[in-house]
């Protein structure tokens, strides 16, 4: 088959067999190792974004992994290209987010003489990914990016990592390109919902916990209908508030870090948990206290797609192993019971959540990030998207935004710093008509900060709102907690964030009492440009409801946390 006329570069197979599945879009930083795939690009009609760190790339073909259920596919280069996308790549992991990241990698005949950059990407991946591999020969290539594929969406998603030698994408070979792949969904079977059907009618204080990947907007309409016929509480677990319409009737509200207490109250007084596509790690599960491990005492249906999940950590008394997708377009086989044991109880609990989230807590300083989560939910289109990163600061998102629709908040359950910023570029980048608003700390900003130039490139307009209380706030209040009074390397000296987003080439702002909020917004809108508006937060804010002196004293006055322990 080699050197015929249809021949083709290693590179142009890799791309021609990406257009095939319908890829749209690329994220890259480029490298000498993988020039031969680049310059498939040159004319393909998948646009490749071009960035500023290996992280952004990653993170962003995560969220468009996330967002839209196909892989996300991002290219970087050897050795530190592909250490720097290794934060993307887990966060794919623990989200379980379909994504391919492709890797250059030295020359064939140069393999394990450690040469320039050279890394094992199975073994530097293989704990992280879902599959790591190298492709030796590029008559192979349809064969194992069509596997990617396949590998990245079926069951539970996650990511693949797919090295390609510099040579071997120059080489040309005669083959035939791999047929587009298409989803597998798993069905629950007919013996699945008859038992949940029974398990329902025995229920007298049932709570549906949703979470995890592979939903989709008609999905989460299934199971909004699905709620409603049965009066159903529904929570959604650590940042996945996007699976259903905070405004619903049934909605109980975010069982994320620190729920509301009603919330957690009702959940643990259920007799029937309905956990649906989450795995219901350490953050939702409250650092596993809610559910006893291996045996939980509540009745538990578990609904995942990855069978190796199902008994994993909780032994659940139906397992089903159904991918959310396939498990909402059968609950439509399900029954009310004649009387509803429950009736009226999502209506209490959707009172609980409202009168949890409706106003603002008063906190130190002019600007209370409450107050602009409550005037975001009132402001913003319902198609809006927040994303965010991690830090304390995304409690108030938690607490007060409203999500309304699907894919409507995007952050990373792994609780990856420096996740918004990619994020929102992705949501912009495939939905250019929507508001993107991106909520970052000034820590959790810095990590991937350097590609707001990628925004201003590509005129891309996400608005950064970016809560700067000068400190790592998280570690200051756990450190605060444990170590009361002892303050190591959680002070931050920042930029000024307004110059920055000029300098840039952008729109910057300072707001420094709440109700300059909504001119700055307007200001930030109007400029049509990517905008940070540096909101200046009381460092004392700690959380909605505490402030780092309090927590100090309660710890001293407890007996110093650790420290008390700890010096001897
Ligand atoms: C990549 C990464 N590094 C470190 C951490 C640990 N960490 C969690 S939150 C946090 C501080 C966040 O600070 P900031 O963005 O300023 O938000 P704040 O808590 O002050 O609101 C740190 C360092 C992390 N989650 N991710
Ligand atoms: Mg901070």
């Amino acid at each position: 088959m080699r050197g015929r006329d249809d021949a083709r570069t290693g590179g142009k197979i890799l791309v021609d067999q990406l257009s095939i599945q319908g890829v749209q879009h690329a994220f890259c930083v480029p490298g000498e190792s993988y020039l031969a795939a680049l310059d498939a690009f040159y004319g393909s009609d998948i646009k490749l974004t071009v960035c500023r760190h290996e992280s952004t790339a990653a993170m962003m073909a995560e969220a468009v992994g996330k967002v839209t259920g196909r892989p996300g596919i991002c290219f970087v280069t050897r050795g530190p290209g592909a250490t720097n996308s290794s934060a993307g790549i887990h966060i794919a992991r623990q989200d379980s987010s379909p994504m391919i990241v492709f890797v250059g990698q030295v020359s064939r005949e140069m393999r394990d003489r450690e040469a320039f950059q050279e890394l094992d990407y199975r073994a530097v991946f293989g704990s992280i990914a879902k599959w790591a591999t190298e492709v030796d020969d590029p008559a192979r290539i349809p064969e194992i990016v069509s596997r990617a594929f396949h590998t990245a969406c079926n069951g539970r998603p996650g990511p693949v990592v797919v090295a390609l030698p510099e040579d071997m994408l120059r080489e040309r070979v005669s083959v035939p390109d791999a047929a587009a792949f298409s989803g597998v969904e798993i069905w629950p079977g007919a013996a699945d919902m008859s038992e949940l059907q029974d398990l329902l009618e025995a229920a007298k204080r049932p709570i549906a916990l949703i979470g995890g990947s592979r939903w989709s907007e008609q999905a989460t309409a299934a199971f909004m209908q699905f709620a409603e016929r049965f009066a159903l509480p529904v929570a959604t677990t650590f940042r996945r508030g996007h699976l259903f319409d905070a405004a619903h009737r049934c909605y109980a509200g975010d069982f994320g870090i620190g729920p509301n207490p009603k919330l957690l109250a009702r959940v643990k007084g259920a007799d029937l948990v309905l956990l649906i596509g989450s795995r219901f790690s350490e953050m939702p599960s409250q650092s596993y206290s809610v559910l006893d491990i291996p045996e939980p005492q509540i009745k538990l249906v578990h609904v995942h797609p990855g069978a190796e999940e199902l008994g994993r950590v909780y032994r659940p008394q139906l397992a089903i192993n159904a991918s959310p997708i396939a498990f909402c377009a059968a609950l439509n086989t399900l029954q009310p019971p004649k009387a509803i044991a429950w009736r009226g109880e999502c209506d209490v609990a959707h009172a609980d959540y409202l009168a949890w989230s409706e106003e603002a807590t008063p906190v130190p300083g002019a600007v209370n990030l409450g107050d602009i989560m409550v005037w975001l939910r009132e402001n913003l289109p319902p198609d809006a998207i927040v994303t965010q990163g991690a830090g304390n600061f995304s409690g108030w998102v938690h607490r007060f935004y409203r999500v309304r629709k699907f894919g409507g908040l995007v952050g990373a359950t792994s609780g990856s710093m420096g996740y918004g910023l990619p994020a929102a570029l992705a949501m912009q980048t495939l939905f250019l008509d929507r508001i993107v608003v991106c909520v970052s700390g000034d820590g959790d900003f810095l990590m991937t900060g350097q590609d707001f130039a990628t925004a201003v490139q590509y005129e891309l307009p996400v608005i950064v709102l970016l809560a700067d209380n000068g400190i790592y706030g998280t570690i200051r209040m756990h450190q605060e907690r444990d170590y009361p009074g002892r303050v190591i390397a959680t002070d931050l000296r920042n930029p000024d964030f307004a110059a920055y987003a000029l300098a840039f080439g952008g729109y910057g702002a300072v707001v420094e009492k709440s109700v300059d909020f909504p001119a700055a917004f307007a200001a930030a809108r109007a400029s049509g440009k990517p905008s940070i508006i540096h909101l200046k937060i009381d460092a004392e804010a700690i959380t909605p409801t505490a402030t780092l002196t309090e927590i100090r004293e309660k710890s001293l006055a407890d007996g110093g946390g650790l420290s008390g322990t700890h010096r001897s």
